[in-house]
């Protein structure tokens, strides 16, 4: 692996929300620090769905934040990079490959995943790094799309690809790469299969901006954040575990199933708290405790009766 990894930081280490958004102050009000970072969004469009099963009852994280605090690596690795960077972004037109085992490979365009039965989901975000927020989604279930190939019996576990596109991720160029690209993430294929697990087409009404994973990005609200991939172009069912890119990057700290979980420390922090964005005003420090699952428990637990999450975190 190359010499250079920045690592997810400390949570500890993450502060500068509190400084981040009093820079953004400055600018003006903070909507309009937000609206001048949001230049990746230029091409979200209205968009509708009905209502969603999981009805949460919490406060909605602005949508200023959602779109202007993010980690895509692709776009830089600061948490303002992906909304600065991703204007140059082509989300269309777009191509999802389904491949590997299952009796149907197929290669679905953007129109006709548009077309799968979108929904509202709004459900906690929980990064690794320590923060979460509350997200106000549009997707399908992932259910949906695999129903549509067909997975063979061997298949146990499904991968997924990101784009690979130097000249409109500027993340993917130059001497210093954080990352091996394409980004590639996976799931068994029950915890695909889980209706919880979506993949989203939109936020807060509108299409995905750029920095949010547009055109279509995968959402797992019980594992940590790095699991939901963005901006994907390549879904495969597989016979072995996939390859994860940050396992790869550092097994001893990023493992494969990474469920949310605050009894299993980070080997640097501890998972037991978490910083709710914008939650407590711009400079508020206060912590909530992490849930097991991330609050879903009651839905998942279940996948992983029988295994050691201690272990198999
Ligand atoms: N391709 C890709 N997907 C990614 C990432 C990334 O760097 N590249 N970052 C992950 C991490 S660490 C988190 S916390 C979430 C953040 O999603 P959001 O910016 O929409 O909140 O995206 C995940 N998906
Ligand atoms: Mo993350």
């Amino acid at each position: 692996m190359a010499a250079y990894r920045p690592p997810h930081i400390a949570a500890s280490e993450i502060t500068p929300r509190g400084i981040y958004m009093s820079r953004r102050n400055f600018i003006g009000t903070a909507a309009a620090g937000f609206a001048l970072a949001g230049a990746g969004s230029a091409f979200a469009a209205p968009l509708q769905a009905k209502p969603g099963p999981y009805k949460l009852d919490e406060k909605l994280t602005p949508k200023e934040a959602v779109t202007s605090y993010n980690n895509f690596y692709e776009f830089g690795t600061d948490k303002s990079d992906p909304s600065n960077n991703a204007g140059d972004f082509k989300p269309t037109p777009w191509t999802v490959k389904v491949d590997g085992l299952v009796g149907n490979p197929k290669e679905f365009g953007l129109e006709e995943l548009m077309k799968m039965p979108i929904e509202d989901r709004t459900y906690r975000m929980r990064c690794v790094e320590g923060w979460s927020m509350v997200i106000p989604w549009i997707g399908f279930p992932l259910a949906a799309l695999l129903d549509q190939v067909e997975p063979q019996g061997s298949a146990k576990y499904v991968s997924f690809e990101t784009v690979v596109r130097p000249e409109e991720m500027p993340g993917q160029k130059g001497l210093f790469q954080p990352l091996p690209w394409p980004y590639v993430e996976g799931l068994r294929l029950d915890e695909a299969r889980h209706p919880l697990a979506i993949l989203a087409v939109g936020l807060y009404g509108e299409t995905l901006p750029n920095q949010n994973g547009a055109p279509i990005r995968l959402v797992v609200p019980w594992k940590y954040g790095f699991k939901s991939i963005k901006s994907i172009v390549r879904i495969s069912l597989t016979e072995k575990q996939p390859e994860t890119t940050w396992k790869n990057s550092n097994a001893r700290e990023y493992g494969f199933y990474s469920n949310v979980n605050p009894a299993v420390d980070h080997p640097r922090w501890s998972q037991a708290t978490e910083q709710r964005i914008g939650e407590g005003g711009f400079f508020s420090t206060a912590r909530r405790k992490t849930l097991p699952f991330n609050g879903y428990g009651d839905e998942v637990a279940s996948l992983y009766s029988g295994m050691d999450l201690k272990a198999n975190y």
